[in-house]
């Protein structure tokens, strides 16, 4: 069956949404909204997986919800042409995870590296929700039938187990499905992951080997969307690197983490390719590439942060805009759950 194309994906409000959630993910938002039906979500239900003192609590969810709703808006989401809600505003996205969690396997969670990686040494004492992450996942994505699916690198193998998710479903159901109407037996599409641009994996500015993540306990470890036009400067100056000049070919990056990171990010904010920032910046100290660094990204940020503050300034505005893309996104997700409970035998209200 061909499935009308449509783009789901969801960031967590966890707070200190940084420039590897912009460059990973929502530019990429913005991009595709030219050529699809494109659903944004603000996935709450998934920040509370982890310990209340990391996403805050009640009310620091609520602000870091309207936090990234400003940021998808700032960026340039279109919340009246798409979709942009809270994930918790829709019921199907619970209800259908319940019925993925049937048909998902146990030993296909424990591969999940994000899993060990967030669980750390004491597992025992990891939520469920934390474990069963990537099955909301596939849920937030099936329950639209989307059919791509805009993330960073680091979401790769989540997306391949939202495709195991949908392939066993249908498998499963498969007789019920065609039963239902749907004669080639596929109800749910296998989704495609877009891990597109320069900066699929940006990493942290303190260590090269690692990704630049809300959690880290070193705000100097990352560039938040929010930081004004002093943070950025002095965070960007006191990046790690190496004491070699930058080299002229993009191969003389590979064994330089650092260096590597930071042509990365210019190149993606300035929408060229690294071997075009090495044509420039090739040969010189880090400390001028620096200084180029700073004024590409605060002229692309700082506008960005300024309307983010304008928006948070108004959470009436905001949570109109939730609630107004919660009624659209319940309208689709309705009629997939109608489907679903069907197909699985669940007597329901004609
Ligand atoms: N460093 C990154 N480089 C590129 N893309 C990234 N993403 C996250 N970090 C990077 C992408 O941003 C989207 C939203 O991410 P999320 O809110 O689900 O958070 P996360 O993936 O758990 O990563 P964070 O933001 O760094 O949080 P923590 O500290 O919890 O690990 C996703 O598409 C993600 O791929």
């Amino acid at each position: 069956m061909a499935f009308v194309e449509r783009v789901f994906s969801g960031v967590q409000p966890t707070g200190n949404l940084h420039l590897g959630n912009y460059l990973g993910a929502i530019v990429n938002f913005v991009k595709l909204q030219e050529t699809h039906n494109c659903i944004y979500c603000v996935v709450d239900m998934h920040a509370i997986t982890m310990p209340t003192d990391v996403w805050g609590g009640p009310a620091e969810l609520a602000r870091n919800t309207r936090e990234v709703t400003a940021a998808f808006i700032a960026a340039g989401i279109d919340p009246k042409k798409h979709i942009v809600f809270n994930q918790s505003q829709v019921s199907g996205h619970a209800e259908l995870a319940w019925i993925f969690n049937c048909v998902a396997r146990m030993g296909w969670l424990n591969r999940m590296t994000q899993f060990k990686e967030k669980a750390g040494k004491d597992r025992e004492n990891a939520s469920v929700g934390i474990f069963d992450y990537p099955v909301l996942m596939a849920a937030d994505i099936l329950l639209y039938r989307a059919t791509h699916v805009p993330v960073g690198d680091d979401q790769k193998q989540h997306l391949e187990l939202s495709r195991d998710i949908a392939q066993k479903f249908n498998n499963d159901f498969g007789d019920s499905i065609r039963n239902n109407g749907f004669n080639d037996g596929l109800y749910f599409p296998l989704p495609e992951p877009l891990i597109t641009g320069p900066a699929t994996r940006v990493m942290s500015l303190r260590d090269g080997t690692k990704k630049m993540s809300k959690s880290d306990a070193s705000d100097n470890s990352r560039i938040n969307l929010t930081d004004d036009a002093d943070t950025i400067a002095q965070k960007i100056r006191k990046a790690k690197t190496d004491p070699e000049p930058l080299p002229t070919e993009e191969k003389g990056l590979e064994p330089r983490p650092e260096a590597d990171n930071l042509v990365g990010i210019y190149a993606a904010l300035a929408g060229v390719s690294k071997q075009a920032v090495l044509k420039d910046f090739g040969g010189g100290q880090f400390s001028s590439f620096k200084n180029a660094l700073v004024d590409v990204c605060v002229a692309k940020l700082s506008p960005i942060a300024a309307e983010m503050k304008k928006l948070v300034a108004d959470p009436g505005h905001v949570d109109a805009i939730l609630v107004d893309g919660a009624n659209r996104a319940r309208a689709i997700a309705d009629e997939t759950m109608r489907r679903t409970k069907d197909i699985v035998g669940f007597i329901r209200q004609a």
